[in-house]
């Protein structure tokens, strides 16, 4: 298929490169110059990408960051053809993706929501798992560029419905990993090894995906951006601001996000969100250390 891709970061340019690999035509765009795909051509706006492209794909950071995609100076809109597919997997604000929707539907333009989740390893080697939300006419025309890129999607319902469940996704991400990193700093400072406490996790009902995931990043204390505290802390204030419009109260996300505002404040933003643990570690004056070798365990004859 002829696909236009905007956004080459993190996660976009290798979504793009398996577009490529797939034997899609690709055409990419990015912000700022520099990032190139192999095999892609490379568009000077927006609009010059999506001319002639069946599919416009979208992956960038946040509501404002699309919306001057798609309606900016020499945006996606002033390209729109009948017939042609905006898929955004770009996290942003339920509400403002319907109000996009709107916008390109006279021009007879089909919408897509199509978060996702499996971070920048998913990403790399196509599993990513992807949250749709769009008429399953519009679904089933992309769907092999959905195989191209993940190993999974689901229709959550129309458009908006992606993001709508991925900020519900995504806010139990946030509150999963500061339990955990909450119990490893208490741990910590009760004298209890990471590295063993991770094992009674994994061999517990504690555990967990998420776990299971960053463990091995937080023992090694790599707090590189996988999934970068920034958009972490963006998703949380989307979830926030999605819950205040539908009248629901957050409690325990609302205090997690005044975690993220203080780690931005400490300069953590570009780190991955694991980083929060740091400041946890930063108020009780310890920090969370695995010994190689984790806890003695052995079965228990029955
Ligand atoms: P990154 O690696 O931070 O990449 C963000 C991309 O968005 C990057 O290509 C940016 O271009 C682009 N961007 C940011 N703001 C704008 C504006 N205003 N206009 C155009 N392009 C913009 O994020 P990820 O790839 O990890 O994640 C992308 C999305 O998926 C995000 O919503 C996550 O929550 C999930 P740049 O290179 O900086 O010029």
């Amino acid at each position: 298929m002829r696909v236009a891709f905007l956004g080459l970061g993190i996660m976009g340019r290798s979504m793009a490169a398996n577009l490529v690999k797939a034997g899609h035509e690709v055409t990419t765009w990015n912000r700022s110059p520099g990032k190139d795909v192999e095999g892609a051509r490379s568009a000077a706006s927006p609009a010059e990408a999506a001319r002639g492209a069946e599919v416009v794909w979208m992956c960038v950071s946040d509501t404002q960051a699309v919306e001057s995609l798609l309606f900016g100076p020499q945006g996606v809109a002033e390209a729109l053809a009948e017939g042609m597919t905006v898929v955004d997997s770009s996290t942003i604000a339920p509400s403002a993706t319907l109000k996009f929707a709107e916008r390109v539907r006279p021009s007879g333009v089909q919408y897509v929501d199509a978060p996702m989740t499996g971070s920048k390893a998913g990403a790399e080697s196509g599993t990513l798992i992807f949250f749709v939300g769009g008429k399953d006419t519009a679904i089933e025309k992309i769907k092999p560029l959905f195989a191209a890129m993940g190993k999974k999607f689901f229709r959550v319902g129309e458009t908006s419905k992606g993001h709508a469940a991925k900020l519900a996704m995504n806010l139990q991400i946030a509150l999963i990993y500061e339990g955990f990193a909450e119990g490893l700093t208490l741990a910590a400072k009760l004298g209890v090894d990471a590295a063993t406490l991770v094992s009674l996790i994994e061999a517990s009902m504690v555990r967990s995906g998420v776990v299971e995931y960053k463990a091995p990043f937080v023992l090694k204390r790599d707090f590189s951006p996988n999934f970068p505290l920034r958009l972490m802390h963006k998703d949380i204030r989307l979830a926030l601001s999605a819950a205040k419009e539908a009248r629901v109260k957050l409690p325990a996300l609302e205090t997690v996000e005044e975690i993220y505002e203080l780690a931005t404040e400490e300069g953590h933003a570009n780190l991955d969100y694991a980083a929060t643990l740091t400041l946890l570690e930063k108020w009780a004056g310890v920090e969370v250390h695995g010994a190689p070798e984790a806890a003695d365990s052995a079965l228990i004859p029955k």
